[in-house]
C-alpha cells in the first residue's frame, strides 16, 4: 500500500497528540475558573489565594467556592503583560497574617512599573479586606511600555524576601547598577535592604554612580524576564526567565552573579540581530539549563512532596507558548528537561498544595483551576 507523506504526517501527528494525552502520568481535575488569573498561594487551612490580573484578589476552597474580592487591594495599571500579579504568604502569616502582592503601577507622563506591597489580611463575612497596605518595593525607574514586569515574590530559608524584576523591554537597564530592572533583589520581611547584600558598598567603589541608585538591593544581574523564582530542596535559589527570539533561561541564581542579558544570550533579538551566545563571554554565568525554540516559562516551583514520589526534588516550569508543564532534574548546578507534560493550554502557574498535589492555572480569559493528583 502507498501512503503518501502528508498523510502519514498528519496521522503521526493525530496519533501522537492522542498518546500525549493518554499518557499524561497525572489525572487534571477542573476546580474553578477564573479571569485572568496569574498567581496562587495555599493558606495553612488549606484554601488558596488566587489573583485575576485586572485587580482581583479571591480566597477559594480545594472545591472552588470563590469568595468575594478582597478589599482594599492596590490600584493596579492593566494592560499588556501588567495588573495585579503574584501573591506570597510572610513566613509567619499564621501569626502575623502578612501577604505580599506585585503589580503594576501607574507612574506619571504614561509611565508604569512593577511594586511589590505588603498588607495584613483580614477575613470577613463579605470575603476580607487588606488593613496596613504599605508599597515595599518599586522598580527603578518606571517606564513606558506594557511588558517584562517579571515580579515574582518569594521567601527563601532564611526569611529574606526575594523579588523578580523583569527589563521592562529596556534591554540595557539589566547591566546598569542605577535601575532595578533586569535584577533579582534581596530584601528583609518590612522591604528594608538586608547589610549583607552584594553591592551594599557598590557607591564607595564606584564613585561615579549617583547616590539615588539601588544597587544596595541588587542580588544579581543581567536578567531578562524572570516570571518563576523558586527555592530548591537545599535553599539554593533559582530562576526562569523568557528569552528573547530562543535561549529561555534557567539559572541557578549565586550572590552578585552577572547572568548577561542583553550582552550575551543563547537566543538573538526579535529582529534577527544577533546577540553573542554565552560560551563566547564567560565572565558571564552561562544557564543551567535553556531552551531553543522556547517554552515560554510563567512560573517556577521545586517539588517536595511525596505523591509524586520520583518527582521530589524537581523543579516544574510552567509553559505559556509551549502549553506544557516541564520536569527539570537538576543536579548541582546544571539541570535538564527530563519531561514535557502536554496540557493543551497555555500554563501561568503550578504551585505543590499540601498533599502533595500540584495546582495549575491556565492562562487567559478563561484559564482554568487544575488539581494534578497521579493515575
Ligand atoms: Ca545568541
Amino acid at each position: 500500500m502507498k501512503v503518501s507523506h502528508l498523510a502519514l504526517a498528519s496521522w503521526l501527528m493525530v496519533a501522537s497528540s492522542a498518546f500525549a494525552q493518554n499518557s499524561l502520568p497525572f489525572d487534571a481535575q477542573p476546580i474553578a475558573s477564573f479571569d485572568e488569573p496569574w498567581a496562587l498561594a495555599f493558606l495553612p487551612d488549606g484554601r488558596l489565594l488566587v489573583t485575576e490580573k485586572k485587580g482581583n484578589l479571591l480566597i477559594v476552597t480545594q472545591d472552588g467556592k470563590k469568595s468575594r474580592p478582597i478589599g482594599n487591594v492596590p490600584d493596579v495599571d492593566y494592560g499588556g503583560q501588567g495588573g495585579l500579579g503574584d501573591v506570597t504568604l510572610h513566613p509567619d502569616f499564621a501569626d502575623n497574617g502578612v501577604i505580599y502582592l506585585s503589580y503594576a503601577e501607574a507612574g506619571v507622563d504614561d509611565t508604569r512599573g512593577a511594586a511589590v506591597a505588603r498588607a495584613v489580611l483580614t477575613e470577613n463575612e463579605r470575603g476580607g479586606t487588606l488593613d496596613d497596605v504599605e508599597v515595599i518595593w518599586r522598580q527603578y525607574p518606571k517606564v513606558m511600555g506594557y511588558g517584562h514586569y517579571g515580579h515574582r515574590v518569594a521567601f527563601g530559608r532564611d526569611g529574606h524576601l526575594w523579588i523578580s524584576s523583569g527589563d521592562r523591554q529596556k534591554f540595557t537597564p539589566a547591566q546598569d547598577m542605577q535601575s532595578n530592572m533586569g535584577k533579582i533583589l534581596r530584601l528583609n520581611d518590612d522591604g528594608s535592604t538586608p547589610d549583607d547584600n552584594p553591592f551594599v558598598n557598590y557607591l564607595r567603589e564606584e564613585p561615579l554612580v549617583d547616590d539615588v541608585g539601588v544597587y544596595d538591593e541588587i542580588w544579581s544581574l543581567g536578567h531578562r524576564n524572570p516570571l518563576g523564582i523558586a527555592i530548591d530542596l537545599d535553599g539554593q535559589l533559582w530562576d526562569i526567565e523568557m528569552g528573547p527570539k530562543g535561549g529561555d533561561e534557567l539559572n541557578r541564581v549565586v550572590r552578585g552573579g552577572n547572568y548577561g542579558y542583553p550582552i550575551v544570550s543563547n537566543g538573538d533579538h526579535y529582529d534577527d540581530r544577533e546577540i553573542p551566545d554565552h560560551d563566547t563571554r564567560p565572565e558571564f554565568i552561562a544557564p543551567a539549563a535553556w531552551w531553543t525554540p522556547v517554552i515560554s516559562p510563567g512560573d517556577l516551583m521545586f517539588y517536595r512532596g511525596d505523591l509524586f514520589g520520583d518527582w521530589r526534588g524537581d523543579a516544574l516550569a510552567a509553559g505559556l507558548s509551549s502549553q506544557a508543564i516541564v520536569r527539570i532534574e537538576v543536579d548541582g548546578d546544571s539541570a535538564r528537561e527530563v519531561e514535557r507534560y502536554e496540557m493543551g493550554k497555555r500554563i501561568r502557574s503550578v504551585v505543590e498544595g499540601p498533599d502533595g498535589a500540584l495546582w495549575v492555572l491556565e492562562d487567559g480569559a478563561d484559564g482554568r483551576l487544575l488539581k494534578l493528583t497521579p493515575k
